[in-house]
């Protein structure tokens, strides 16, 4: 296992500081504290640290990608919620800073509106986990415990 070697970030986009209240049906109970509360849990079994990063803005969202590369983040976990389907800037930010990366969507984008299905990081991330809410953050980490992600291929 190459865990006790990683260091994973999760970065959330704009509106899923509103989980738990937010769209239940489709994006489920638990709050963005509770999930972290669980994948710090997990990252301790796994021995891989954790750090957490939500915003609503672009920009620091890109700020906090840039300063991932200085913290030696091994991986990143994302979900850029609405930013999944506009940002080339965070798409750039992730190219610019080569750290391999595992896109993350709590409902199944293919499933919904027409402007949801096309991702600008889908064809740079290692891979891409959607439709199986929270657990989706939890099977991330477990494929990168696994060493089932390949880095900057
Ligand atoms: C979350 C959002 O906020 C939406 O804008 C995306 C994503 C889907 C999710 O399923 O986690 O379209």
């Amino acid at each position: 296992m190459a865990s006790n070697m990683a260091n994973v970030l999760f970065i959330n986009g704009p509106n899923l500081n509103l989980l738990g209240t937010r769209e239940p049906g489709l994006y489920g109970n638990q709050t963005l504290a509770d999930i972290e509360e669980t994948l710090t849990a997990l990252g301790e079994e796994l021995s891989i640290r954790t750090g957490f990063f939500q915003s609503n803005h672009e920009g620091a969202l890109v700020d906090r990608i840039h300063q991932a590369r200085d913290e030696s983040v091994s991986h990143i976990i994302l979900n850029p919620a609405a930013y999944t389907h506009t940002s080339v800037a965070i798409r750039d930010a992730l190219l610019g800073v080569a750290i391999p990366f595992i896109e993350v969507h709590l409902s199944n984008v293919h499933k919904r509106e027409a402007f949801r299905h096309h991702s600008y990081f889908s064809d740079i991330a290692c891979g891409v986990i959607c439709g199986f809410g929270p657990e989706g953050y939890r099977m991330a980490l477990l494929a990168i415990a696994n060493e089932t992600v390949n880095g900057n291929e």
